[in-house]
């Protein structure tokens, strides 16, 4: 059985590189992925992951403006809607990733498309009918939710493209590491800046038995804490914060608009966020198990007579026998900072679907502790100086560690090299 993700969101939120990292993360984990584009506005030179499909073969924007002398939209849609009328063409390439493909389906950034546009629709109803078991994430850069407007502009469109796409759905506010500089521009905190930290909403006892985190009491920063933003309840609290951003002459009016959006996303009950920084491994680990649990991957049964790529190698098959990956598995170094396109392209694409082990590595265990929209406020938001320094300080032990038992390793050889020569001499 076929599963897949399909990567919508607003034009640069992280999609592509997000589709390259998560590849190369779940290879790392021996784990099937593929990426299909279906971006024809991509180009192939440029891209930081090799596709298994790829949309251009078919059609692309830049011929389209060429051939009909339309713009870069209006060329995208005519190339989605000549995708809707070549079904054919994708489900034939899709089903010769074999029945048991993992496929991170990159999506064009034009979000009329998962909104209102019927051709991404249709095209997925083919693509359910043909077996596929899909899962939407929904990417949103995290720089939204340090302006009020913009963060319930963003509930709206979550809220409109889950309920127009119809499938298991994630939403996630990516580039959660440069939300400290963002915070840091000036673009949060304004609505509560004047107040004193006793009367604003940080250090209210409600949040305490909320278990919310504090950011330190601080009153730069974010207007609330990232678990606010990430849950999306309790939505008239932006009140405040709406009606301060607001034109004076308009305020009450832009308020009543807001509150109305407010109350009716609540009333879905529907939208909440993850959080993802593409090359924090802690943060793709427990994306992939939120996108596991709303597939259902975890409970998929394996094409009869498939093995794995750990099988093969004679890998462990039992759960238990798994571990999570380690901080010096060499496959996940490869996947650090910078290297998410080296790593895209250097891992080989492997047959055959993951084994239960390499599935519960990501079902089930401790991130460390990690995950929780605290930790992510501590790690990138209040405290990212110092945990950068930590991290570095750890990277830097960690590499001397190598050099020295390198060092010995070679010594051993030059050692045993001399004591066999001498007894050969003797
Ligand atoms: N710091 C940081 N940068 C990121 C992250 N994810 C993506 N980026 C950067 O954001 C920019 C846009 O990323 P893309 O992956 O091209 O975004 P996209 O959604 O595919 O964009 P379109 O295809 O144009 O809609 C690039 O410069 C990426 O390097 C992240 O987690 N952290
Ligand atoms: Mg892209």
């Amino acid at each position: 059985m076929p599963f897949g993700q399909l990567i919508i969101g607003s034009p640069g939120a992280g999609k592509t590189t997000y589709c390259a990292g998560a590849q190369a993360f779940l290879h790392a984990l021996d784990r099937p992925a593929a990426v299909v584009n279906l971006d024809p506005a991509n180009e192939r030179r440029l891209l930081p992951y090799a596709p298994a499909v790829d949309i251009n073969e078919l059609i692309s924007v830049a011929d389209v403006m060429r051939e009909f002398g339309l713009g870069p939209n209006g060329a995208l849609l005519y190339c989605m809607e000549y995708l809707e009328a070549n079904l054919d063409w994708l489900l034939a390439s899709l089903r010769a990733l074999g029945e048991d493909a993992y496929v991170l389906f990159d999506i064009p950034g034009q979000v009329e498309l998962s909104t209102n546009h019927p051709s991404l629709r249709r095209i997925l109803e083919a693509l359910g009918k043909d077996g596929w078991r899909l899962v939407a994430v929904h990417m949103a850069d995290a720089s939204h939710i340090t302006d009020a407007s913009r963060y319930v502009a963003l509930l709206l469109l979550s809220l409109r493209a889950m309920l127009s796409l119809e499938l298991p759905h994630i939403n996630v506010l990516s580039k959660v590491d440069l939300l400290g500089e963002a915070v840091g521009k000036g673009g949060g905190g304004s609505a509560e800046d004047g107040e004193s930290e006793e009367s604003d909403g940080w250090s209210s006892a409600e949040e305490e038995e909320d278990g919310e985190r504090k950011a330190g009491g601080r009153r730069e920063g974010l207007a609330f804490n990232l678990s606010y933003y990430t849950r999306a309840q309790d939505l008239s609290r932006l009140t405040d914060s709406l009606e301060a951003l607001a034109a004076p002459r308009r305020a009450s009016r832009f308020a009543e608009l807001n509150a109305r959006i407010c109350e009716l996303v609540e009333d879905f009950g529907l939208v909440g966020f993850e959080t993802l920084a593409v090359d924090d491994k802690r943060s793709m680990l427990r994306l992939t198990r939120v996108i596991d649990k709303a597939g259902g991957y975890v409970y998929a049964p394996r094409a009869a007579g498939q093995a794995s790529a750990r099988e093969h190698r004679g890998g462990p098959s039992n759960p238990k026998d798994v571990q999570l990956p380690a901080q010096d598995d060499p496959e996940l170094a490869r996947y650090e900072a910078g290297s998410l396109a080296a790593t895209a392209g250097g891992l080989l694409r492997r047959d055959g679907a993951a084994t239960a082990a390499a599935l519960f590595g990501t079902a089930d265990g401790d991130i460390a502790g990690w995950g929780e929209a605290g930790d992510v406020q501590e790690r990138w938001v209040d405290d990212r100086a110092r945990w950068d320094a930590w991290e570095a300080m750890q990277a830097q032990q960690e590499r001397e560690k190598r050099l020295e038992r390198d060092v010995y390793r070679e010594a051993g050889k030059v050692l045993q090299a001399e004591k066999e020569r001498k007894e050969q001499g003797g």
